[in-house]
């Protein structure tokens, strides 16, 4: 974590002005994690940062003209108590304007979150590839977009479902996107079924229910019919579906993509995402707690990190292919998109780094208006024939015209090529470019014949001459797409014994939600095809008899790489909940507190009230959560300097005394709460001072796992922040499958 960035609480920032000016002066200037990259005009070339585009300069405020006003707060009327008059102009401009904020959401991932950053190439992909972002050390902007699929723009983060992983490389040679998910396959091989998923999985039509949710009739309904859906199902319902936080996603291209190398040799390959904190994911109690308590969980994640210095970062990773003709690899397909390759039959191969350094100043312009395509390609990665790709080509420009209010979008700043724009494409809505010359087309001879077509040596972008094969034109697939349960299988048998009680847990929750008996009857169908263990547990679950398989199961070796358990990561901005009482033992906390800010962690301190500790022997504590607002479900490990004593509350203490009372004081039932649920959700528990009154009346095994005591607040911490390195500690509860 950088250590310049104050701690939270930020007691060298600044204080924001609290009294309205009396004099015109400068807003505020932004962040120090807002910096974004510099704005690129509609040409090409970088503008600055274009006060007169922000609509923000000059100190007083004016119309949409630039007409300077006197007053907005009070429409024109005739006298104090008379009729408002339609003559006011500012009236109707300022309301209508307001009326058209909103645009239409995204049909799906309309729920969101960004953020700049760099990417740095490692210059390893440079035997398959051309594309020059890649090349050794070559610096290019990015902004990232994570969102989940289901859900309107105002759902929580938390819900069970995909996340989408869409990056834009602000390249040289053009934009490059890669839109991505966090899972590696996708529910459907063409996608002329798209809209039928996504119309199945949205809320129900009649009632418009449930919202950002997987749990009812018609997505099972639809998953069920469509076996092809099985193992992109299975990952939502393992932890996959359920992360701990954007910056632990490993991220995946899904499709097989093309590379060309420069003499026009072309490789197969995968995108994969690898975070450098590992991938980790929510506990289902805990996700619905957030859902509630936060719904802006992975939102604020994201956003609090980059603030606080602690960048995330992923390598970008490939997975190569040879570029047969029947394009395939060890008996996959690699044009069907419910496909994985295993990463111990094709390593993923290092090729450049990410980091997200700073927070977009805007979300609307920025998170909001950003727009991605898959066609956007560079020099060097072209597409495959997968055709769930295919109909992804058609379908973003597409959407984005009426999304964006026409075809005129690329000219938004955050999505403006960082590379000279020359298209010859003319008009339409919301144009800003004022283009010069008189002839918009190829060849021309009164515009000097610009501009100039770019052959490969000039940078032109030329499609890898793949050959097309000879065949009858046909609504069909080939037979290798009709494999539906291996893969699923494969990724069963590769989870460790409590991720797989997570995957039954979670059939069993979503099936329970489901109305109709005979959805829940196929769906168990599937299941069995999986694996027998797995139907029989959700059978049970749900009081419904267990079928048997309908094809005997495939013979599959796990896959280690595709479990979360077992690892040791990073621990850098984790956050660290402290908890103390009004009279606890502050200089522990301080020294708690500073020494989990050095291992590069969060630390909060929770206490019954907001405002300062103090103890008149050292610097005051600031408090950042309460013990009214903060809940378990933020925290990775939460650490007790001593048992609060229940009768403080937000409102202030009740009982003066109230704090890390006498022997006999019960513990605050609030404390009690957080504790309970952190040991719960298989957290790091740690306590010194009289701590070991909350492990008992929380009922907690001190001995337990997990469970750290002892009388120096910086041991305790050591030994929670080697549990956390883990994640979570799984082995406090022994699985049964
Ligand atoms: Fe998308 N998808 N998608 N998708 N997708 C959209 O484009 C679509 C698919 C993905 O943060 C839409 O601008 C079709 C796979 C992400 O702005 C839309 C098919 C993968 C995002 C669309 C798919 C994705 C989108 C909606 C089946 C992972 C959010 C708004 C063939 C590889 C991008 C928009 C952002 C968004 C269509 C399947 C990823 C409607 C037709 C597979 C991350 O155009």
């Amino acid at each position: 974590m950088d250590q310049r960035h104050p701690l939270p609480g930020r007691p060298g920032s600044e204080p924001p002005p609290l009294e309205e000016p009396t004099e015109p002066r400068e807003p505020l200037p932004p962040k120090s994690d807002q910096s974004g990259p510099e704005t690129v005009g509609p040409t090409g070339r970088a503008t600055g940062a274009d006060r007169a585009a922000m609509a923000q300069g000059g100190a007083h405020l004016t119309t949409a003209q630039g007409l300077r006003l006197p007053d907005t707060d009070h429409s024109l009327k005739a006298g104090p108590r008379g009729p408002v008059l339609l003559r006011d102009h500012h009236l109707r401009e300022k309301i209508t304007h307001f009326d058209h904020e909103r645009i239409p959401e995204r049909v799906v991932h309309a729920r969101g979150a960004a953020a700049h950053g760099v990417f740095r190439g490692y210059g390893t992909a440079a035997g398959v590839t051309k594309a020059a972002f890649l090349a050794k050390d070559a610096e290019t902007p990015v902004f990232v977009r994570f969102s989940t699929v289901l859900g309107s723009r105002g759902s929580a983060d938390t819900v069970r479902d995909t996340r989408g992983f869409a990056v834009k490389f602000y390249t040289g040679e053009g934009v490059f996107d890669l839109v991505g998910n966090n899972i590696p396959v996708f529910f459907i091989q063409d996608a002329i079924k798209f809209p039928d998923v996504i119309h199945a999985g949205k809320p129900h039509p009649d009632r418009e229910i449930p919202q950002a949710q997987s749990a009812h009739d018609t997505f099972w309904d639809f998953v069920s019919l469509h076996t092809e859906a099985t193992h992109h199902t299975l990952w939502n319902m393992s932890d996959r579906g359920i992360p701990r936080s954007y910056r632990m996603m490993e991220g995946f291209g899904v499709h097989t993509f093309r590379l060309a190398d420069a003499s026009g040799g072309t490789t197969l390959v995968k995108f994969h995402w690898k975070p450098k904190l590992g991938a980790h994911s929510l506990v289902w109690e805990e996700a619905q707690i957030a859902g509630g308590a936060d719904p802006d969980f992975h939102r604020r994640d994201l956003a609090d990190a980059i603030e606080a210095g602690a960048f995330p970062q992923w390598e970008l990773g490939i997975q190569t292919f040879p570029d047969t003709p029947d394009q395939t690899f060890a008996g996959i397909d690699l044009l069907d998109p419910t496909k994985i390759v295993p990463e111990e039959l094709a390593p993923v191969q290092p090729i450049g780094l990410m980091t997200l350094n700073a927070n977009p100043s805007n979300y609307f312009a920025e998170t909001e208006q950003v727009a991605f395509h898959p066609g956007h390609l560079v020099p060097g990665i072209d597409v495959t024939d997968d055709p769930l790709l295919a109909g992804r080509l058609f379908s973003y420009l597409d959407t984005q015209i009426s999304r964006l209010g026409g075809p005129n979008f690329a000219q938004i700043p955050v999505n403006r090529p960082h590379a000279p724009v020359n298209d010859m494409l003319r008009d339409g809505m919301h144009q800003t470019a004022v283009h010069r010359g008189v002839a918009p087309y190829r060849p021309n001879s009164l515009d000097g014949g610009c501009p100039f077509t770019a052959g490969a040596d000039a940078g032109g972008y030329t499609e890898a001459p793949v050959e097309v094969p000879a065949a009858p034109r046909g609504r069909e697939a080939p037979a290798s797409f009709d494999d539906h349960f291996s893969q699923p299988r494969q990724f069963w048998l590769s989870l460790s014994p409590v991720e797989r009680e997570h995957v039954i847990a979670a059939y069993t929750f979503e099936l329970s939600k489901c109305y109709e008996n005979t959805v829940k009857e196929r769906v168990l169908r599937t299941l069995a095809n999986i694996d027998p263990r797995l139907c029989e547990e959700v059978a049970h679950g749900l009081g419904l008899p267990a079928p048997e398989p309908s094809e005997p199961p495939a013979e599959v070796e796990p896959s280690p790489a595709l479990s979360q358990v077992g690892q040791e990561w990073p621990v850098a901005g984790r956050v660290v909940g402290i908890v103390t009482g009004e009279s606890g033992d502050l200089d522990s906390v301080r020294a708690v507190r500073q020494a989990v800010f050095y291992q590069g962690l969060v630390p909060l301190v929770i206490a019954p009230r907001g405002g300062v500790l103090e103890d008149g022997a050292g610097e005051p504590v600031t408090v950042q959560r309460t013990f009214a607002n903060a809940r378990s479900v933020e925290f990775d490990a939460l650490l007790l300097a001593g048992a609060p004593a229940a009768g403080a509350d937000a409102h202030g203490a009740r009982d003066a005394k109230a704090g890390n009372g006498g022997a006999g004081a019960p513990v605050d039932p609030r404390v009690l709460l957080m504790t309970a649920e952190a040991y719960r959700h298989a957290k790091a528990v740690g306590g010194w001072s009289d701590a070991g009154r909350v492990w008992e009346a929380a009922g907690i095994d001190p001995g337990a796992h997990g469970v750290v005591g002892g009388d120096n607040g910086r041991d305790v911490l050591d030994g929670v922040v080697r549990l956390l390195a883990r994640h979570r500690v799984w082995d406090r509860f022994p699985a049964t499958v």
